[in-house]
Parts: C-alpha cells; structure tokens; sequence
C-alpha cells in the first residue's frame, strides 16, 4: 500500500495535464533526466531544487558544479562524453595555469570559466546564489527555476579513514579512491532551505528525486531545515540511481558498498526510508520489484539508461505518469489489483 491514503482520482489528469513538479537533482544522472522532464513540462510546471553540497571555492572562484550541470543540461551546452563542463570546450587557461605550478586537476574550461568569474563577482557584491543563478540561467536561455538549495555556503565533507576531504576534494583529485566512512555536512548555523525551495515544495503536486547519488546529491537537500517534512508531505516519486548493482556514473554504488553492505536499487528505495511512494526500477532489476514493494512503495519498472535526449523523455513521461497515478490515487489500485490476481 502506498504512504498516501485514498484518494478519490482527480477528474481529467493526464500525463502532462496540469501536474507541477518539483524534481530534487545532482549531478549528471540527475540533470539527464531534468532535461526529459523539461521537455515534456513547461516551466510554469517544473522546478528544480538542486544540491549545492558540491559546491566549493577554487582559485578565488565561487564553483557550483550540480547547479552548472543541470544549467548547461538545460541549456543544450554540456559536454556530452563527461556531462558536466561545456562541449566543444578548450583549456588554455588550464594549460598555462599548469606551466605556472598551479592546481589543474578541477579542470575548468576557458567556456565554462565565464560563468565561475560572473558567479563569483556577483556573490561578491551580494546577490544571492539563487539570483545569480537564475541571471546566468536566462542568459544561457533556460526558463525553468533553477533552484539552489540553500543560498548560504553548505560544504558536504567526506570522513575516510585520512580524515575529512571537500567533496571535489574526494571525488575529482583522488578519484573516490578513499573509503567512505560517512559525510559531515558543514554549514552555518542558520544556513536554511531558500524561500523558493520551500514555495516550490509548498506548490508542487507531486515530488520527483531523480537518479542521482543518493547520499551526496539528495540527502543534502533533505538535511536542509523543514526541507524533509516538506517532501515527505508530498507523493514522491523516485527513480534508481543504481542499475545491476552498479552506478552508471559517479560512486553511488561504491558508498552503497562501504556505508550499507550493499549497491542494488533495493538499497537506495531502503536509505530514502519513508520518504518515497514510488519508485522506478531498471527493467534489469525487475526481480527487486517485490521487495521494494514489501518496503510499502509503489514499483514501477523501465528502461532508466539515458544515453540520449529520447531516452531521456521516455523516462521522464514514465516518471510523470507514474506520478500523475500516486496524485490521483490510482498508483494504489493498481497494485492492489495486481496482488489480487
Ligand atoms: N568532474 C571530474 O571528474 N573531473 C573534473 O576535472 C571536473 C571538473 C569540473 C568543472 C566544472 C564543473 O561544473 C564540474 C566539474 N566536474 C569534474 C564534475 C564535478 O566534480 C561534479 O561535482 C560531479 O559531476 C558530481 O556532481
């Protein structure tokens, strides 16, 4: 049975229909399928809350990798190989910065550079990361909310067994190598959900966590003040970041590993606790279905690969199907009607 109580269907909700969305994003994974929703809904029905605990200062500059991914997704400019930075992209500020001794192993391209140089000039005067976000959104052209989680500095720290690292630290200079032994997130004290966040959580219809790293991408957003309860009022459809025991990019499944015992989808419908009412599996891990299910989730199971912009959509009108079924009730009484047979 699904977390919702019963619910008589809403008159007339389709896929599309008038549904507003609010997705929790990360990195690549997550902006994929941001760029799918986006393309089914307009964004006078989609906001995206992202992960900012990637965040940090390098070279005196102000670096919001999630929030620059799902930006430069959005916007038609990421390089598709790595799905972070900008395609096409050159590195000639790199390459003299590495004959003068300096770090280049954050590698920022002379492209994206432009954007790291405005960010961090315009936090300097004061504007607020989502404002600033939202001038460098519209100028690359993106007119969905690109929502910062929070405006004030929140750094996810990763403890391994040689002490704490920054997240960039951890996952791009020494490559995820170090055991995970668990994560601090430091931030103010006062460092809060942004009023956008908490309007678009208070505005949505329904709830999507999209494939990202579980621990480093959503968790953060949900560690937030009222950020927990304020989804968890909501149906919440996640999809699995895992496929086959295995992440399709980034250490998901190796944190799985070393923090849980295990990396499969069942894990992450588990750590998301009573969070979710829906989940979508990967058809390769269909035989999950049971136990998620045994979790008191809704499963639902397709293809979650997202090569391409198709898949991409395909799997955002499952997701918003999917949804559209839990807002109206339905999602139940389907798997009702199936444990009846
Ligand atoms: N990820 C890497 O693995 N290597 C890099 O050199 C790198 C540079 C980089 C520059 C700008 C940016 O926005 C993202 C960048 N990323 C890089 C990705 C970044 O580490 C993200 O935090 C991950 O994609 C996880 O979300």
């Amino acid at each position: 049975m699904g977390r919702h109580g019963s619910s008589m269907p809403a008159a007339g909700s389709t896929v599309v229909g008038d549904l507003h969305i609010v997705a929790l994003a990360g990195g690549v994974g997550g902006a994929k399928l941001v760029q799918g929703l986006a393309h089914l809904l307009p964004p006078a029905q989609l906001r995206i809350i992202v992960n900012t605990g990637d965040d940090f200062e390098h070279l005196g500059l102000s670096i919001s990798p999630d929030v620059d991914t799902v930006m430069y997704t959005l916007a038609g400019l990421a390089n598709p190989e790595t799905g972070w930075g900008i395609a096409d992209e050159t590195f000639h500020c790199l390459e003299t910065l590495t004959r003068l001794g300096g770090p280049a192993w954050f590698r920022l391209g002379d492209r994206d550079l432009a954007i790291h140089l405005l960010r961090t000039e315009k936090l300097r005067a004061g504007i607020r990361l989502t404002e600033v976000t939202h001038q460098l959104a519209t100028a690359l052209g993106v007119h969905h909310a690109l929502l910062p989680m929070t405006d004030d500095p929140f750094r996810t720290m990763v403890v391994t067994p040689g002490g704490e690292l920054s997240f960039q630290e951890y996952f791009v200079h020494q490559k995820c190598r170090p055991i995970v032994q668990g994560f601090r997130w430091e931030h103010s004290d006062n460092a809060g959900p942004t009023p956008e966040v908490l309007a678009a959580l208070d505005w949505a219809d329904a709830v999507v966590v999209c494939p990202s790293n579980p621990y480093v991408s959503v968790d953060p957003i949900l560690a937030l003040h009222g950020v927990r309860d304020a989804v968890r009022a909501k149906p919440v459809v996640a999809v699995s970041p895992i496929i086959g025991g295995a992440a399709v990019k980034g250490p998901a499944a190796k944190m799985l590993q070393e923090l849980e015992g295990g990396a499969s989808a069942l894990a992450v419908a588990a750590h998301y606790g009573n969070l979710l009412s829906a989940f979508v599996l990967d058809s390769v891990d269909a035989s999950l279905a049971p136990a998620v299910r045994d979790l008191g989730v809704e499963v639902l199971v397709a293809q979650t690969l997202m090569p391409g912009l198709e898949e991409r959509v395909a799997l955002a009108r499952v997701v918003l199907t999917l949804a559209a079924s839990v807002v109206d009730g339905t999602a139940r009484f389907t798997a009702c009607a199936r444990r009846r047979d």
